[in-house]
């Protein structure tokens, strides 16, 4: 089973559509990938979430919606991977910017022996179809650069499209403390401390109006997180002593 975790505040207008594709995507797409369940994590939005979350349910794509006390997209994808029980899990933002074809892409991955598959706008193949503002762009630049040197190697830490082995996920999960948009950076060192490979593919990304991200709001705060990030997880460069069992890695590539 492959459990879909979505972050959402105040997504009642993006929420349905997203959803109504995911329905179709993995209809269409049943005999690969098999039995599909959706958490729409939602801390305290002030529209209509949860309801248009809750009226997407179906037979064809179960959905839950997941409650989290703590304020920010870090802390509602912690509070969804940790209430996975899935062999596979991934999370995707609520407004369907990642393209879904993404989903088997990275299932394909996960059969070779992946552990991690993170979408990326950034590596060769991928297919950016609108480009946001310049202020944005230009520090996105500078947080990528930043990004990079916490998790050497990654060209993209921020798509919002990332496929986990569940038990993996999860354990990375418990560790996470950053609750706002660097949370993915946090993620992704403490995966790697784990000693799992992560994978970047290439997506097709379409930026959808209505983004939750507000540069003059969250800026700072992001580079801030990425700060504290890089004290906290000073220690994290190597795979820590308790390291996931090796179960859990057995299939890893070498
Ligand atoms: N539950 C929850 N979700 C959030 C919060 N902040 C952002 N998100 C979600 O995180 C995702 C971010 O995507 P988006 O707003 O399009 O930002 P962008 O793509 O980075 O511009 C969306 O699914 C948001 O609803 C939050 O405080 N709580
Ligand atoms: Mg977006």
């Amino acid at each position: 089973m492959l459990q879909i975790v979505i972050p959402a505040y105040n997504e009642e207008r993006r929420l349905p559509r997203t959803l109504r594709e995911l329905r179709r995507h993995v209809t269409s797409h049943r005999g690969v990938l098999g039995r599909v369940e959706v958490l729409v994590v939602d801390n305290a939005s002030t529209d209509r979430t949860a309801e248009v979350a809750r009226a997407a349910d179906s037979t064809a794509l179960p959905v839950r919606v997941v409650r989290c006390a703590r304020r920010g997209k870090g802390a509602a994808v912690r509070a969804g991977l940790l209430a996975t029980d899935a062999d596979l899990v991934c999370f995707m933002d609520a407004d369907g910017a990642t393209g879904l074809d993404a989903i088997e892409a990275a299932w394909r991955e996960v059969l070779m022996g992946a552990d991690v598959v993170i979408g990326s706008r950034a590596v060769a193949g991928s297919r950016t179809e609108a480009r946001h503002c310049r202020t944005r762009s230009l520090g996105a630049a500078a947080y990528r650069r930043l990004a990079g040197r916490l998790v050497p190697g990654i060209a993209d830490t921020q798509c919002g499209f990332k496929v986990f082995r569940g038990s993996l996920a999860r354990l990375a999960a418990r560790r996470l403390e950053t609750a706002g948009f660097s949370f993915d950076v946090e993620l992704l060192v403490r995966l790697r401390g784990l000693g799992a490979e992560v994978h970047e593919i290439p997506v097709t990304w379409t930026d959808v109006p209505g983004s939750t991200f507000v540069p003059s709001r969250h800026g700072a705060a992001a580079f801030a997180e990425l700060a504290r990030i890089a004290w906290r997880c000073r220690a994290v460069e190597r795979p820590e002593p308790v390291a996931a069992p090796a179960v859990l890695l057995a299939g890893s590539r070498a």
